[in-house]
């Protein structure tokens, strides 16, 4: 009778460590997936509110998607003048003021000519380029480019912290160093 209990003890202690052995391992598991996530947060995708400047109606909001090393841009516009008009990086998220130059100039870590984006004779990483308003004012740019990323700390590449404006005026790929594209109706900030 001695034994027998001694041996339903060993079986139940037995039994508890491996009951605990179970429900740590998952719980452990679950952590690990929850920090990865904390750690790589929504870096990858990112949405902004463009808002009027230069006393114009322009709103619109801008993605950002990173994936596979390349970044989609997405601009949706609406309340502008129809016709062509520039769109850049500039180089600070700073919308605060009324005509949006505190954003400071286009967005150029490479310190090249402003140009049309790919040129040979150089552009800024901030030349997205023109687009086309409709007879309604709304305007969308679609745009992708391994030469940007969301987040990765490479100064030459990293668009968090940059401002986009929408201008008035087409951009001329020509004009040192602003492409002549006119006020700045709209701003936004790349922030997260
Ligand atoms: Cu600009
Ligand atoms: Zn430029």
């Amino acid at each position: 009778m001695r034994k027998l209990s001694y041996l339903i003890l060993i079986a139940a202690i037995g039994f508890t460590a491996c009951k605990n052995e179970k429900k740590e391992t998952p719980a452990m598991e679950t952590e690990a997936v929850e920090s990865e996530k904390e750690s790589a947060p929504m870096s990858k995708n990112l949405s902004v509110t463009l808002n009027p400047k230069s006393d114009s109606n322009v709103t619109g909001n801008v993605t950002f998607t990173e994936e596979n090393g390349e970044i989609k841009m997405h601009a949706m516009m609406t309340g502008l003048e129809p016709g062509v008009h520039a769109i850049h990086l500039h180089e600070k998220s700073d919308c605060s003021a009324p005509d949006g130059t505190s954003t400071g100039g286009h967005w150029n870590p490479t310190n090249q000519p402003h140009g049309k984006w790919g040129a040979p004779e150089g552009y800024h990483k901030g030349d997205i380029g023109n687009f086309t308003a409709d007879e309604n004012g709304n305007g969308h740019v679609t745009f992708s480019t391994d030469e940007w990323c969301i987040g990765c700390g490479d100064e030459t590449k990293d668009i968090l912290g940059k401002g986009i404006i929408v201008h008035a005026g087409t951009d001329d790929f020509t004009t040192q160093p602003t492409g002549a594209a006119g006020g700045r109706v709209s701003c936004a900030g790349v922030i997260q």
